[in-house]
């Protein structure tokens, strides 16, 4: 079988794309990667071409194409089941917190943009991104199981996947967390697969500087 390719979009802004792309990692499933530019002329077409959604990330196997950075990650679980908590209740309320960001926070996404080449500042918050960042410590805190290690269900997991560009986000608009919410950020951001991810972010040459993408 082929390997799978991941479409991704730019490492400093695609938060989204980030999300599978530890998944694969964490699983270690062989994949290659293209990347897509965001946010020039031609984006779009490449985009359309890529993704029957017209989004990235998105994964090319089998002859299909799987796009949702969700779905990916499930598809990767599917092959290696240690992307979730091995308990079926744990497994169960590890799919929530995750479906929470994939689904929500918007306010928190929209105002705070992820980009890796920002440097770190803070920038007044709304009462709709302040309770985004309330609502987030709050589900980490009825969660987390550090037990088996230093993630949200002990073991990194796919929830861990979709907390990392939150993370970045927290990091990069210098937003004050709780402590035991500031360790778990800070372990995120000094995972091994995140920082390769960080470190080709800080080498792109894509976007005009000051530039960011939601
Ligand atoms: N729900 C989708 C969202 C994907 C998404 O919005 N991706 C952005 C890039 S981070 C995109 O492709 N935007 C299209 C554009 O910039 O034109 C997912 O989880 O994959």
């Amino acid at each position: 079988m082929d390997r799978p390719v991941l479409h991704i979009g730019n490492k400093q802004l695609s938060s989204w794309s980030l999300r599978p792309w530890l998944a694969l990692r964490k699983a270690g499933i062989a994949f290659d990667e293209h990347m897509i530019p965001l946010d020039r002329p031609e984006s779009r077409a490449a985009l359309e071409a890529a993704s029957p959604g017209g989004t990235v990330p998105v994964l090319e196997t089998g002859g299909v194409a799987i796009w949702d950075s969700l779905a990916i990650c499930e598809w990767a679980a599917e092959r290696n089941p240690i992307l979730w908590p091995a308990d079926p209740d744990i497994r169960g309320q590890a799919r929530s917190v995750t479906a929470a960001m994939h689904s929500g926070y918007s306010a928190l996404r929209n105002a705070c943009p992820m980009d890796l080449r920002r440097t770190a500042a803070p920038v007044t918050l709304d009462d709709a991104v302040r309770r985004d960042v309330v609502a987030i410590q709050a589900v980490w805190a009825a969660v987390r199981r550090s037990g088996d290690g230093p993630f949200l269900f002990g073991r990194w997991s796919i929830a861990d996947a979709f907390y990392t560009p939150v993370a970045a986000r927290f990091h990069h608009f210098a937003i004050e967390l709780d402590p035991a919410s500031q360790a778990y950020c800070d372990t995120l951001l000094a995972d091994e697969d995140y920082r390769d991810w960080f470190d080709a972010a800080q080498r792109e040459d894509l976007l005009p500087p000051g530039h960011s993408h939601a």
